[in-house]
C-alpha cells in the first residue's frame, strides 16, 4: 500500500489555492480551523464547512479530502495547567468527538511552551536562488537578551554565542530588530500573533515548570484524552519540539529518543503517537533519524518530510528535500516499512519548501509556498516509488 500523499492547506485565506493543490498530485488536505482561538471547541458545523469546501474543489474521481488536523492546539493553560485547563481538556475532547463525527480520524498538536516553531530569517539566501527558513543562535540570542530582556537570558548563552549576539545587536538598527523579533515570534498563519508583553507574561507561567513537570503535564492530558481518542478511533499526532533543543530558557520534552521512549510508554493507549518530522527532529546531533522511526514503528501516524543542514554552532537551515544531514532514502525506507503492516496510508507531506521561481516574487506563507514545496513531494514520490517497487512493496 503506498503512503497518502497530503499538503498543508491554512484554509480560505492561504495564498496556495485548492485548485493549485489539486495540480501537485496530493490528494490529502491537512488543515485546521484556524479562525477558532486556542482552548475552544471545533462546532461540528465549521468542521463539516471545511470539509465541503475541499470536497467542492476538486469533483470527481480523485477528489481531494481533509485527511489530517494540523493542528488541533492544545491551549498554554492546559500544558501549564493553570486557570481554564480542566474546562480546555474538555473543550479539546469534544472537539475530538465533533471531529470523528465528522470522519476526521488524523489529529496532529505540539506541546511546545509559548511558541510554536522559532526561525531567526524566513529568507535566507541558498546559492541557487531560493531562499530557506534559518535558525541561528547569535541572532536569538539577540532577541532574548536584548529585545525580548528576558531577565537572566545572557548566562544561558556560551559566551561565545553572548559576545556574538553584543556584536550583531550594536550593528543593527532599530528596524532590524523590529524585522527580528517579528520573525522569531511568527507563528502560524491566521492565529493571533505573539507580542513581547505577551510573549513575557506566557514564560513567566513556567517559572516553576522543569522539563519533569511538563512531561507529566503532557502525559496527565494524555492520560484524559487518549481513552476516548481510542473509542473514536482517532490516532493522535504529536509533533516534535522545534527547534528540537531548549530556548529561552524553557523546557523541551519532545526532542530526542528517550522523550518518545517516555510518552508511549507512560500513555500506552493505540491512540497515543506520532507525527514525525524529520525536519525538526533532524535539528538535533543526537537524533539517528532510521533508527527512531523503526523504533517508533505503527505508532507513527503521520509523517513530515524535510531537510536541515546543520553547522558546527549547532545552527541550521531547511535544505532541500532529499539533501541535508537527514537521509532521507533510510527514513522513507522506515517509513515505507511501516506501511506494509498497518492497514491505512499512513499520511506525509512535503514539510515547508524553499521559496523559488515564480514565488519569490508573490506574498508567500513562511515556508509553505508552492513550488518549493511542489519540488519536494516530487522528489519524496519518487523516492517511495523506488523503493516500493526495489523491495517488491509495489508492483
Ligand atoms: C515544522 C512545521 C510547523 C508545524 C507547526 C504545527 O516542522 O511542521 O510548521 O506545522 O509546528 O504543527
Ligand atoms: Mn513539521
Amino acid at each position: 500500500m503506498n503512503l497518502l500523499q497530503s499538503w498543508r492547506w491554512f484554509g480560505p485565506d492561504d495564498p496556495v489555492t485548492l485548485a493549485d493543490i489539486r495540480q501537485t498530485g496530493a490528494s490529502g488536505i491537512v488543515s485546521a480551523l484556524h479562525q477558532i482561538p486556542h482552548g475552544e471547541v471545533w462546532p461540528v458545523e465549521a468542521i463539516k464547512a471545511r470539509q465541503a469546501e475541499i470536497s467542492a474543489a476538486a469533483p470527481g474521481a480523485s477528489p481531494l479530502h481533509w485527511a489530517v488536523v494540523e493542528s488541533l492546539t492544545v491551549s498554554e493553560s492546559i500544558k501549564t495547567r493553570t486557570g481554564a485547563f480542566r474546562q480546555h481538556i474538555e473543550d479539546y475532547k469534544q472537539s475530538l468527538r465533533n471531529l470523528a463525527e465528522c470522519g476526521l480520524k488524523v489529529v496532529t498538536y505540539n506541546f511546545m511552551p509559548v511558541n510554536d516553531w522559532t526561525r531567526t530569517n524566513l529568507n535566507y539566501p541558498m546559492a541557487d536562488g531560493s531562499k530557506a527558513l534559518y535558525f541561528n543562535w547569535f541572532d536569538l540570542a539577540v532577541f532574548d537578551i536584548h529585545l525580548l530582556k528576558r531577565p537572566n537570558a545572557a548566562g544561558d548563552y556560551l559566551p561565545a554565542v553572548q559576545a556574538e549576539a553584543e556584536r550583531r545587536f550594536a550593528l543593527y538598527s532599530q528596524e532590524e530588530c523590529e524585522h527580528l523579533a517579528d520573525i522569531v515570534m511568527f507563528g502560524i498563519p491566521g492565529e493571533a500573533k505573539q507580542t513581547l508583553e505577551g510573549m513575557r507574561a506566557k514564560l513567566a507561567t513556567y517559572a516553576d515548570i522543569d522539563a519533569n513537570a511538563l512531561r507529566s503535564n503532557l502525559t496527565d492530558f494524555l492520560a484524559d484524552v487518549a481513552p476516548l481518542a481510542d473509542e473514536l478511533g482517532i490516532k493522535l499526532a504529536i509533533h516534535p519540539d522545534d527547534p528540537p533543543f531548549p530556548i529561552f530558557g524553557l523546557p523541551r520534552i519532545m526532542s530526542r529518543a528517550d522523550d518518545y521512549d517516555y510518552m508511549l510508554t507512560k500513555v500506552p493507549n493505540d491512540s497515543n503517537g506520532v507525527c514525525f518530522c524529520t525536519g525538526s527532529l533532524g535539528a538535533n546531533p543526537a537524533n539517528d533519524l532510521p533508527a527512531l522511526a523503526r523504533r517508533i514503528g505503527e505508532k507513527i501516524h503521520f509523517v513530515h518530510l524535510r531537510n536541515v543542514r546543520k553547522d558546527e554552532h549547532g545552527n541550521f537551515y531547511e535544505a532541500d528535500h532529499l539533501d541535508g544531514d537527514v537521509d532521507m532514502y533510510a527514513v522513507m525506507r522506515e517509513v515505507l516499512a511501516i506501511q506494509q503492516r498497518v492497514a491505512e496510508p499512513i499520511p506525509f507531506r512535503p514539510d515547508h519548501g524553499h521559496q523559488m521561481l515564480d514565488d519569490l516574487h508573490k506574498s508567500t506563507n513562511p515556508g509553505y509556498s508552492c513550488i518549493g514545496r511542489l519540488r519536494g513531494l516530487a522528489e519524496l514520490r519518487g523516492l517511495e516509488l523506488g523503493i516500493s517497487r526495489a523491495e517488491g512493496w509495489q508492483s
